[in-house]
């Protein structure tokens, strides 16, 4: 028995309503294309309509192309036969876009003569966050109706527009404040009354078209978001065919699509946008998760992170309550808040008033008693073992049992935490990263004792700071820190040892893709903040020298990094500048020296190698030991967390990609080169034997 179809018409009057209905975002999969020529086919076959209305059930119109159908060849009818249609149709074709209408849903969209959207709609082509272009027509369409210039810059940022905007720019031709389906009937009636017929946008005209001034703006302006990509030059060429007839530049645009769906760059981001959706599930949780409302909440520590995770709550609607003991440490959180909404604000992000409402929202306090009545407590005072267990302890005395309490810990026992307090089932590590009001991922440490329903609890938290959520057993440094420590940043010290320089080890990594270098994120958090948590981490386990002798030095010497003006850089006058230090070469010299390591030169190839090689060797031994349920988890740690870049797919794809058989072969040589740490993880040699891959592993685990 064929399914019900996606789509429905319905005669209203003259007016044929044509309603999309296939949630959760009303993806254009092939039964909604089917659904959509047919109910096309029967509006012509019937005199008695004067106009078609497209619409869709929900709060979204639709979030596009179905992505899951891309890894095969598409079934027809293609969404280009739709359109045709559509753009072809005896009578004028309305979309009613509420909500989102993106890539394909927004193509569809301007295929269609006339376009409604109300006021909160969000109109945009992100196919570039995918690695693709846009591949039904938005490279043509898109500069009919905007220009070309615009039609770039809005394809190369991917961002969404809000419905004012696209109707200030003529993307739409109305924009509803009130009842979006009530207003399209109107104005479809208007339309007939008016006698105003189809008006296809295939049949505009490009003028000018793109010219070089105008594309090298644009690579200007999205130049960091496209660092290291290469899909815009294909958004280029596309757009550059839309001055040509109309039916060559599709077939230009389609060539083109074809070609960006089979580059590694796609094949990467599409890895990253499912990894992203599959960490938000929480295995064995049970389907129906209690809701947990969160009204207030209660941060214990003004730092720097305690400040950010305090904006996040408040971004989110929630009141919060700040609190340390010392008063100055509260005044420098207050201000340290201010300045961050001040410049949000400054960047056009929220006006005014949304500033003043959501600093209205946070309020310091110097007693932890003050959190007696919040929904979460959240601990981010100083990494002490001892210091948190005192804090987390005194909690019970007030706080009624059912409420929840997570400790923001980057490094401790969560477990050993756990049980200071009277409640270890409630207690639960939520690990944000700095700022944390800012960086996307969210570690939910799950100690021994940790119930269930306080991991969904900590699931519902990230949903509603708009976090990644990614599970993470309680072990050495969990899922990230791990990687880092053991894998990543130690061994950029190794190749330090070995001859490299800070600025060579940064730079080489910058050009495979990170934001910036480990030495130089060493200095920008303070290498007394690395010492203190290696510190912490040796009372559970302990690693053998050389492991961080550099950094250690570094803070014993007070070269704390950006915020003394000196640690692996020099920084003059409080600028953050990063400038070579030859007295930090001739420490790294001695440290050499002191151990016998023979200095050498070392290519930027074999650094990015090692570097890279290490932390997916650490990453492997984080899945064997079950720290992360999922190679792609480990994928979304890192390049929502750490800056790995997503074009590469994170870590465990990245091997994938260079081949485990090579990975393996190249950690084997480096093992006998360098030694223990260097030893292949286990799971490694399996899959290598194997001939398997991180992602067959993931999909056999499922
Ligand atoms: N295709 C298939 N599934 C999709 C989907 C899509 N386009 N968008 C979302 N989903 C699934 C998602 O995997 C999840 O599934 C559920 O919907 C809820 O999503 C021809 C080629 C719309 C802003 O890039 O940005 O059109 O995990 O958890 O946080 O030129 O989803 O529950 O099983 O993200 O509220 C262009 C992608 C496609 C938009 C909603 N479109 N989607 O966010 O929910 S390419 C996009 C999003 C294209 C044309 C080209 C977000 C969202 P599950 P969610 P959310």
């Amino acid at each position: 028995m064929r399914n019900p179809s996606p789509v429905s018409l319905d005669k209203q009057g003259a007016v044929g309503l044509i309603r999309i209905d296939n949630p959760p975002v009303n993806a254009i999969n092939h039964d909604v294309r089917v659904g959509l020529a047919e109910a096309m086919a029967q509006t012509a076959r019937n005199p008695e309509l004067k106009v078609v209305l497209i619409v869709s059930t929900g709060e979204l119109f639709s979030a596009g192309a179905d992505i899951n159908e891309f890894d095969r060849p598409l079934a027809e009818p293609s969404l280009q036969t739709v359109q045709a249609a559509i753009e072809t149709a005896r009578i004028p074709v309305v979309a009613a876009i509420r909500g989102l209408a993106l890539g394909g849903a927004l193509e569809l969209a301007m295929a269609c003569h006339y376009r409604l959207a109300n006021k909160n709609a969000k109109l945009g082509l992100p196919e570039i966050t995918l690695g693709i272009i846009p591949g039904a027509g938005g490279t043509q369409r898109l500069p009919r109706l905007v220009g070309a210039g615009r039609a770039l810059d809005m394809i190369l940022s991917g961002a969404p527009i809000s419905g004012s905007e696209a109707a200030s720019i003529g993307l739409v031709d109305e924009v509803v404040e009130g009842d979006l389906l009530d207003a399209a009937m109107s104005f479809c009636r208007r339309l007939i009354d008016d006698g105003l017929g189809p008006r296809p946008t295939c049949n505009r005209t490009v003028r000018p078209g793109l010219d070089d001034a105008a594309v090298a703006e644009a690579l200007h302006k999205h130049a960091r978001s496209l660092k290291g990509r290469s899909t815009q030059a294909l958004v280029i060429d596309a757009i550059r065919a839309a001055t040509l007839p109309f039916a060559e530049g599709l077939a230009v645009e389609a060539a083109l699509a074809q070609k960006s769906l089979a580059m590694r760059e796609s094949l990467a981001l599409r890895h990253v946008f499912f990894a992203e959706r599959a960490a938000g599930k929480l295995d064995g949780a049970p389907t129906e998760a209690k809701p947990f409302e969160i009204r207030r909440v209660a941060i214990i520590g003004a730092g720097t992170m305690g400040s950010g995770i305090a904006i996040a709550f408040a971004d989110a609607g929630r009141d919060v309550i700040v609190i340390d003991n010392a008063q100055p440490a509260l005044a420098r959180s207050q201000e340290f808040i201010r300045s961050a909404y001040a410049s949000s604000v400054q960047r056009g992000r929220i006006d005014q008033k949304t500033a003043e409402e959501r600093i209205s929202r946070i309020a310091g306090r110097t007693t932890v008693a003050d959190a007696a009545d919040a929904d979460l407590v959240i601990e981010a005072v100083f990494e002490d073992m001892d210091l948190k267990k005192q804090v987390l302890a005194s909690l019970d005395a007030f706080l009624p049992a059912e409420r929840l309490i997570a400790t923001n810990t980057s490094t401790l026992s969560v477990t050993e935490l756990g049980r200071a307090t009277a409640r270890p089932g409630r207690v639960f590590g939520l690990h944000f990263f700095s700022p944390a009001n800012v960086t996307k991922l969210l570690e939910i440490v799950r100690g021994r004792d940790t119930s269930m329903e306080a991991l969904q609890a900590a699931f519902q938290i990230a949903k509603l700071v708009k976090k990644i959520p990614v599970v993470s057993r309680d072990a050495f440094g969990f899922i990230g820190n791990r990687m880092m420590l053991d894998g990543y940043f130690r061994e950029s010290e190794q190749l330090l040892l070995e001859g490299a320089s800070p600025a060579q080890v940064d730079a080489a990594l910058k050009q495979f893709g990170f934001a910036m270098g480990p030495q130089r994120v060493s200095d920008l958090g303070g290498t007394d903040v690395g010492t203190k948590a290696r510190i912490q981490l040796y009372k559970r386990e302990s690693r053998p020298d050389p492991y961080f002798v550099i950094a250690d030095r570094l803070t014993e010497l007070g070269m704390l990094g950006q915020k003394t003006g000196r640690g692996f850089y020099r920084y003059e006058n409080g600028g953050r500048e990063a400038l070579p230090d030859p007295e930090v070469i001739r420490l790294i010299e001695a440290l050499s020296a002191e151990r016998g390591i023979a200095r050498r030169e070392i290519s930027d190839e074999e650094i990015v190698e090692r570097c890279i090689l290490a932390l997916i060797n650490v990453g492997a031994l984080v899945l064997e030991e079950g720290i992360a349920a999922r190679a792609s988890d480990i994928d979304v740690v890192w390049t929502s967390g750490y800056g790995f870049p997503r074009h590469l797919g994170g870590p465990m794809f990245y091997a994938d990609s260079l081949g485990i058989s090579h990975v393996a072969e190249r950690i084997r040589h480096y093992h006998k080169k360098l030694g223990h740490y260097w030893q292949p993880a286990t799971l490694i040699e399996r899959l290598a034997s194997a001939k398997s891959s991180f992602e067959e592993w993931d999909r056999q685990k499922v």
